[in-house]
C-alpha cells in the first residue's frame, strides 16, 4: 500500500523543484484531490493556472481540461498525468462535424460546452460551462442557437429559456446520462428529508426530480447555505469528497449503481508524482487552434 503521507510530501517537494502547481478536478479520487494545491471545476482551475507564477501546471483531470488550461496559459508547461484520460462526451464531436453542423444552419451561433476539444472550441462562436450555460445563451439575444456536444445541458438551457430554440448536437456524458428517474426515486424513498441535487448533464426527466440543478461548483456553494442537512448528489462520485469537506456536519449520498467516470479514475496519486518527477504527459495545442479557441473562451468569460 502506498504510504500516503510520504507520497504527499514527495509531491510537494517535487512541485517546488519543478516550479509546479498541482490542480485536481472535483471528480478526481480523494487522494489525488488531497494532494493538489487547488481542487475545482475545469474553468475555475484553468483560471487559477493562468494567474499563478508557477511555470508548470499538473492537471489531474481529463484531456480537454488540460487543453483548456493550455489555451489560457500558452507560456506554461501543462502536464496531464494520465495522457489516456479523455472524455467520451468531448469525443462525440470533431472540429469537422462542428463546422458541418454550422454549415447546415447558416447564420446561427454555435455555443460549445467546455467539455470539448480545443479544435472544436476553435470553430465555436462562444463557450459555456455547466455553471453559466443559461447566461451565455441568454447573452446572445438570438431566437435560435446551436449547442454542442451535450444534448442534456442543451435541454436544461432550453427549459430555462423558453424563448430560445436550442438545436442540440446528440452528445451526452455516459456517466450522467445512465441515471434514470427510478434510481433517483429509490434514493428519495430511503432519504425522504434529503434535498436532491442533480447536474445538468443528467437527462431532463432526472433533472425534473431535483430540488436544484447545479454544476459542481454550484453544488459546493449550495450545500453550505442550504437549510437541508442531507443531500442526494446526482453527479460523479468524486464530488462527494469535496462536499463532505465543505460541509462537515452534513450528509451526502450518491446513487446506485455508483456514478464513476472511468477516465477520471485513470489518474492516480502515483501518476501525479511520476508526471512531476519525469515531466511527462505534456499537452500541446497548435498556436492557431489555441488562439481561435481562446477567443471563444474569452467571449464566455466576458458574459460574467
Ligand atoms: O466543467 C467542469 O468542471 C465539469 C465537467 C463539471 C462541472 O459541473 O463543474
Ligand atoms: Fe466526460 Fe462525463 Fe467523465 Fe466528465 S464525467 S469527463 S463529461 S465522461
Amino acid at each position: 500500500m502506498t504510504d500516503l503521507y510520504a507520497m504527499h510530501a514527495e509531491i510537494r517537494a517535487l512541485a517546488i523543484q519543478r516550479d509546479a502547481m498541482v490542480l485536481a478536478h472535483n471528480y478526481q479520487c480523494a487522494e489525488v484531490q488531497d494532494t493538489a494545491h487547488h481542487v475545482g471545476d475545469s474553468l475555475g482551475l484553468s483560471k487559477i493556472a493562468a494567474r499563478t507564477d508557477a511555470s508548470v501546471i499538473v492537471f489531474a483531470g481529463v484531456h480537454f481540461m488540460a487543453e483548456t488550461a493550455k489555451i489560457l496559459s500558452p507560456d506554461k508547461t501543462v502536464l496531464l498525468p494520465e495522457p489516456r484520460a479523455g472524455c467520451p462526451m468531448a469525443d462525440m464531436i470533431t472540429a469537422e462535424q462542428a463546422v458541418a453542423f454550422k454549415a447546415a444552419h447558416p447564420g446561427l451561433p454555435l455555443v460549445t460546452y467546455v467539455n470539448s476539444s480545443a479544435a472544436v472550441k476553435a470553430v465555436t462562436d462562444i463557450c459555456c460551462t455547466s455553471a453559466n450555460a443559461v447566461e451565455v445563451v441568454r447573452s446572445l439575444g438570438e431566437s435560435k442557437v446551436l449547442f454542442a456536444p451535450d444534448r442534456n445541458l442543451a435541454a436544461w438551457v432550453a427549459s430555462r429559456l423558453p424563448e430560445v430554440e436550442v438545436i442540440a448536437w446528440d452528445g451526452y456524458c455516459p456517466v450522467h446520462d445512465m441515471v434514470t428517474p427510478a434510481m433517483v426515486i429509490e434514493m428519495m424513498d430511503i432519504h425522504p428529508l434529503a434535498e436532491i441535487l442533480t447536474h445538468p448533464e443528467c437527462r431532463p426527466e432526472v433533472n425534473a426530480l431535483a430540488d436544484a440543478v447545479l454544476s459542481t461548483s454550484g453544488m459546493l456553494r449550495h450545500v453550505v447555505t442550504s437549510s437541508a442537512d442531507e443531500f442526494v448528489v446526482v453527479t460523479e462520485r468524486g464530488l462527494l469528497h469535496g462536499l463532505a469537506k465543505e460541509a462537515r456536519d452534513k450528509r451526502f449520498y450518491g446513487i446506485e449503481p455508483k456514478m464513476l467516470c472511468s477516465d477520471m479514475r485513470l489518474t492516480t496519486i502515483e501518476k501525479v508524482r511520476d508526471a512531476l518527477r519525469d515531466m511527462t504527459g505534456e499537452v500541446v495545442v497548435p498556436e492557431d487552434v489555441r488562439a481561435a479557441a481562446f477567443a471563444s473562451v474569452e467571449r464566455m468569460v466576458h458574459v460574467g
